[in-house]
């Protein structure tokens, strides 16, 4: 039953037919399927399945990535307040773009896919200064600052995350807020992460998800030594 609402769920946002998706949503809901599941079962493969599909089907375009994107994130949160497990029980993440840099499509994703994923995410929005990410963690108390570029400049440039690692090791807090990257750039050169001083970086929303609970096993190592 759930791959079938999973089927016409995606072929809603495919067709970038929002209020189709949020059709198939409520019949599923309706019909019995949890709201965990909504996320985990439909919502998240949706995503993975639109991700696979921009880069492998010439007919897919970012205006359907877009769309898929801000139809999950809204079910998703509306979803996690239904949740019987309480969100944040993985740890808190902060996300935003660099100075200069406002795309945000793929920083919408990560944190619609760590969201459903059970983490606390505080999405800091575009063009933000290196300052304010470390300032944002604190106030926040994540473990996690992640920061999307998709320009060259942005990712490597002196106001990204090089000067947010600085600070974070001025502050004497390196071990207890780790720096994740992502975007274009870092698929392009999978090394560019460790030159920009970040812990890590991934390609996509799910592997972020891994990449950062791995990171997030880090802290809490470094923590309790
Ligand atoms: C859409 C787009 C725009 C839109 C942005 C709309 C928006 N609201 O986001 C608009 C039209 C506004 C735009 C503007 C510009 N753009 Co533009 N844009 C793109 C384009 C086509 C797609 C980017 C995108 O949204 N990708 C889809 C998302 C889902 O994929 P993604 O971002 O990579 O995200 C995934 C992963 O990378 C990862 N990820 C992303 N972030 C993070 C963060 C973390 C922490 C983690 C773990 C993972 C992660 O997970 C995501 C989900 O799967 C790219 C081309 C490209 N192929 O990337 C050019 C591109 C990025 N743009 C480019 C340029 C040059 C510009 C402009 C300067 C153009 C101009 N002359 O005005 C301006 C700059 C604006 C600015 N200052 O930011 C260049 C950058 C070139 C370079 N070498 O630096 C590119 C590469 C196009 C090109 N080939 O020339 N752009």
């Amino acid at each position: 039953m759930i791959n079938q609402y999973l089927e016409d769920y995606y072929n809603a946002v495919y067709d970038t037919n929002r209020n189709e998706a949020f059709r198939v949503i409520d019949e599923a809901l309706a019909k019995g399927v949890q709201p965990e599941e909504v996320v985990f079962k439909i919502i998240v493969p949706a995503i993975d399945k639109m991700i696979n599909a921009l880069t492998t089907d010439l007919d897919a375009t970012i205006s359907q990535h877009f769309i898929a994107s801000q139809v999950a994130e809204e079910i998703t949160e509306k979803m996690l307040a239904r949740f019987k497990i309480k969100p944040g029980m993985e740890g808190r993440v902060i996300i935003g773009t660099p100075l200069g840099d406002f795309h945000g499509l793929g920083k919408k994703i990560v944190a619609g896919c760590l969201r459903a994923n059970l983490f606390m995410v505080e999405d800091i929005g575009l063009n933000i200064s290196p300052e304010v990410f470390v300032d944002k963690a604190e106030s926040f108390g994540a473990q996690v600052i992640g920061i999307s570029s998709m320009m060259i400049h942005t990712a490597t440039g002196e106001n990204g995350p090089k000067m947010v690692k600085k600070i974070l090791i001025q502050r004497g807090l390196e071990n207890k807020i780790k720096l994740v990257v992502g975007g274009a750039p870092y698929r392009f050169d999978s090394d560019l992460y460790k030159e920009v001083g970040a812990d890590a970086y991934a390609d996509n929303g799910i592997t972020a998800t891994k990449v950062i609970r791995e990171l997030l096993g880090e802290v809490k190592n470094e923590t309790r030594a």
